[in-house]
C-alpha cells in the first residue's frame, strides 16, 4: 500500500543553481503542492549559499518545506524524483549543477539506512544551507543532541549562507 490514512511530517530540502533558481524553487513547491498525498504547510526564508563539494559551480539558492504527507517514504521519495525529472533535472556529475534537486530530510523520527534512502538525510547536520532553513521551520528539533537553531548557527559561522532578501 503506498498510502494509508496516517499524516506523517516531512521537511523537503531544495536546491536550484542553474537558470531562473527562484523560479524553479517556485515550480518546485507549486508540484509538491499539487501531489496528491502531499499537502505544503510551510516553507522557509530563501537563501544564498556557497556551493558545498563538486566541481567549481554557481551559487544555491535553498531553502526547506514543511509538508504533511499520506505517502509513506518511499513513495515520497519518489514523488521528489518526479518533480526534479519534470523540471528537467538531469542528472550528470554528482554534487553537480542542477536546475532543482529535492531532498527527503526527515520523516517524522523515521531511521532507515539503505542507499536508497536514508533518514534523517545524512548530510543534513553538517549543511548550513538545509540548517538555517529548517531551523526557522522546526527551531527546537533535536539533531544529534543540539537544536537545529544552534546547529545552524554553528554552521553559518564557516559556511557562505546570506537569507535571499528579494
Ligand atoms: N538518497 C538516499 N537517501 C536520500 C534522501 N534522504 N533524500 C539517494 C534524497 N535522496 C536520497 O541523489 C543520489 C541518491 O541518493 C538517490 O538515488 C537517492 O535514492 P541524487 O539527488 O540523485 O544525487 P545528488 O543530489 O547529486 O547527490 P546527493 O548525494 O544526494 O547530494 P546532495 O546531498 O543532495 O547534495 N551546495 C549548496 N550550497 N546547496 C545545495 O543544495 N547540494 C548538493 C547536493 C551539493 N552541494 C550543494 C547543494
Ligand atoms: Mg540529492
Amino acid at each position: 500500500m503506498l498510502e494509508d490514512k496516517t499524516e506523517h511530517t516531512a521537511y523537503i530540502g531544495l536546491g536550484s543553481n542553474l537558470g531562473d533558481k527562484r523560479a524553479n524553487l517556485g515550480k518546485a513547491l507549486e508540484l509538491l503542492a499539487a501531489t496528491t498525498g502531499i499537502q505544503l504547510k510551510r516553507v522557509a526564508s530563501y537563501y544564498r549559499t556557497a556551493p558545498l563539494g563538486g566541481p567549481v559551480q554557481d551559487w544555491y539558492l535553498n531553502t526547506v518545506a514543511e509538508v504533511i504527507t499520506t505517502l509513506k517514504p518511499l513513495p515520497l521519495l519518489a514523488a521528489l524524483l518526479i518533480i526534479e525529472e519534470g523540471l528537467g533535472r538531469v542528472r550528470t556529475v554528482h554534487w553537480g549543477p542542477r536546475t532543482v534537486d529535492l531532498d527527503l530530510l526527515l520523516y517524522d523520527r523515521t531511521e532507515s539506512h539503505s542507499t536508497v534512502l536514508t533518514l534523517p538525510h545524512p548530510r543534513m547536520t553538517e549543511r548550513a544551507f538545509v540548517m538555517a532553513p529548517l531551523a526557522e521551520l522546526a527551531p527546537g528539533l533535536l539533531l544529534q543532541g543540539k537544536t537545529a537553531v544552534e546547529l545552524a548557527g554553528e554552521l553559518a559561522r564557516v559556511q557562505s549562507i546570506e537569507k535571499w532578501e528579494n
